[in-house]
């Protein structure tokens, strides 16, 4: 029995650097959702308790050695396993906060020297974000942070890189919003000074989720990258 007035779960997606402090937030959302009466369930990608999270997580402690493109596309079914869970969650009224999400994928295998749009196209189709928020954070500053430099994307260089595309991400969003260009991805994007304390960026992540949860349960859930 499925109830059509009912409100649509919001999917957001928290992105960012290793150390950015996604899962610390992503952790004092759920509980401030929780505290708010908003039913909400917190995942995280790469689930590495599947049978193919299980293959990424020997690659990126360094136990297994991939070919670049099979590493990108378990990433991708890793996530294709999720998706009608996903869907069904959201439309069952639950919204999503979900830790790292095809953005992820796209930045850290084009920083390796993947074409951009071969990137994308595993993905295209999963469940669009309502929000995405990416966590700035300078490389000085998460390297200060604890556990840096056990895994094997977890290098200075490669996260300068990740950097820079995530932020293209972004820039590419506000861009063609401004433009009024009709080609734009539809994902919300929201860059954070993640450099601050907790506390401040708490604040600034429960201010774009206040308004993400008022809009869009009023739209259906879009695909990604169609
Ligand atoms: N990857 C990929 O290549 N393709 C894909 O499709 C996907 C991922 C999905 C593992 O990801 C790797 O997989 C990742 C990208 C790649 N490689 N790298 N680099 P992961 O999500 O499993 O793990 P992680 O993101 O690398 O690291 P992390 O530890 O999960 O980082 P975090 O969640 O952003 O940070 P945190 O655990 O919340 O915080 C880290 C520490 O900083 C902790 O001690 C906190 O207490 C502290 N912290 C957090 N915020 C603050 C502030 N504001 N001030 C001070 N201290 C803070
Ligand atoms: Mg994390």
């Amino acid at each position: 029995h499925v109830d059509t007035n009912k409100k649509r779960g919001v999917l957001i997606v928290i992105e960012g650097l290793d150390r950015s402090g996604k899962s610390t937030q992503a952790g004092a959302l759920a509980a401030r959702l929780a505290q708010s009466n908003v039913p909400a369930k917190l995942i995280k990608f790469p689930d590495r308790t599947t049978p193919i999270g299980k293959m990424i997580d020997a690659y990126l402690r360094s136990q297994s050695d991939l070919d670049d493109r099979a590493i990108h596309l378990l990433f991708s079914a890793n996530r294709w396993e999720l998706a009608t869970s996903i869907e069904r969650t959201l439309s069952e009224g639950t919204t999503i906060i979900c830790d790292r999400y095809a953005f992820s994928g796209v930045v850290y295998s084009v920083s390796k020297g993947l074409p951009f749009s071969w990137c994308k196209s595993p993905d295209i189709g999963l469940p669009a974000p309502d929000l995405a928020l990416f966590l700035d954070v300078s490389p000085e500053k998460a390297r200060e942070r604890g556990g840096y430099g056990e895994e094997r994307y977890e290098k200075e260089e490669m996260q300068k890189r990740v950097r820079e595309l995530f932020r293209k991400f972004v820039v590419r969003e506000e861009d063609a919003e401004q433009r009024g260009d009709a080609s734009k991805d539809d994902v919300t994007w929201v860059q954070i000074d993640a450099g601050r304390s907790l506390e401040d960026v708490k604040e600034s992540i429960w201010r774009e989720v206040q308004r993400v949860l008022e809009d869009a349960p009023r739209r259906p859930l879009r695909r990604l990258w169609v």
